[in-house]
């Protein structure tokens, strides 16, 4: 391969990491059975969140600006949107506090 072709495919493959990297991304968070998996993640403004429920037992995420509701075993919540950036701590309705997690969204 001539070095000008290299060169052409290193900006090209550039090109698409930079535009896909700047595309919203939906992040799946697991629910066990008293617990998220994983239980801090760190998106970016505009990603959004998907909690899928891998336990025998329903729960919830649930924070100050955003809920789920109830989301039973083998299913999947709403996804839901984070545009601000900040700490988001949520926890489930079913089993309490204990139950806890926290996404950080920073600015793109
Ligand atoms: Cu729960």
């Amino acid at each position: 391969m001539k070095l000008s072709k290299v060169v052409n495919a290193a900006i090209f493959l550039s090109f698409i990491f930079f535009t896909t990297g700047a595309q919203a991304k939906q992040i799946e968070v697991q629910m066990k059975s008293i617990s998220y998996s994983p239980k801090l993640i760190a998106i970016h403004s505009g990603d959004s969140v998907v909690w899928k429920n891998v336990s025998y037992s329903e729960h919830s995420a649930s924070g100050e600006t955003f809920d789920t509701s109830s989301v039973e075993p083998k299913h999947k919540s709403k996804a839901i949107l984070f545009e601000k950036p900040g700490t988001y701590t949520y926890h489930c309705k079913v089993h309490g506090t204990t139950m806890n997690g926290t996404i950080k969204v920073e600015s793109k």
